[in-house]
């Protein structure tokens, strides 16, 4: 089954939405399979976003990052990566859709409250960097009311 990796950034943490936010990819069906509070420091911040580097925001972007704990999670389903990323909005605020979670909850890009990952790939790597010592090994008993 496919995961990606789901971050709630400093800003998403603050605000008290992590509650709100898991709850929308549990609603949904998805499975939890990772979940920790962690703040991470700068060289693991510029590691996640080591594609980045070469942007002009890279090292606000950063320092947004370490500013206090994130919440990491993995997510488990069909098309988790996509349906995740519909579910989190455009990276812009500003153009983010209502009901989604940038949509409702953000306004600029700087403080856009969550990450997920863009391709199973980049999932791959970034839940093997955020949970080098694994995730829990479990199947929801609501498997056969969710998939048919
Ligand atoms: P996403 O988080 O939607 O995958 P991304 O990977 O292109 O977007 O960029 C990572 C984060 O960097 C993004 O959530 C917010 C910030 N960012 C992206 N483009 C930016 C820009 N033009 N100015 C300021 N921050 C930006
Ligand atoms: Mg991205």
């Amino acid at each position: 089954m496919e995961q990606t990796f789901v971050m709630i950034k400093p800003d998403g943490v603050q605000r008290g939405l992590v509650g709100e936010i898991i709850g929308r990819f549990e609603k949904k069906g998805f499975t939890l399979k990772g979940l920790k509070l962690i703040t991470v420091d700068r060289h693991f911040a510029e590691q996640h976003y080591a594609d980045l580097s070469a942007k002009p925001f890279f090292n606000g972007l950063v320092e947004y990052i370490i500013s206090g704990p994130v919440a990491a999670m993995v997510w488990e389903g069909k098309n988790v990566v996509t349906t995740g990323r519909k579910i989190i909005g455009a990276t812009n605020p500003a153009d983010s859709a209502p009901g989604t979670i940038r949509g409702d909850y953000a306004i600029d890009i700087g403080r856009n409250v969550i990450h997920g990952s863009d391709s199973v790939e980049s999932g791959k790597k970034e839940i093997a960097l955020w949970f080098p010592e694994g995730i829990a090994e479990w199947r929801s008993s609501l498997h056969s009311w969710i998939y048919e």
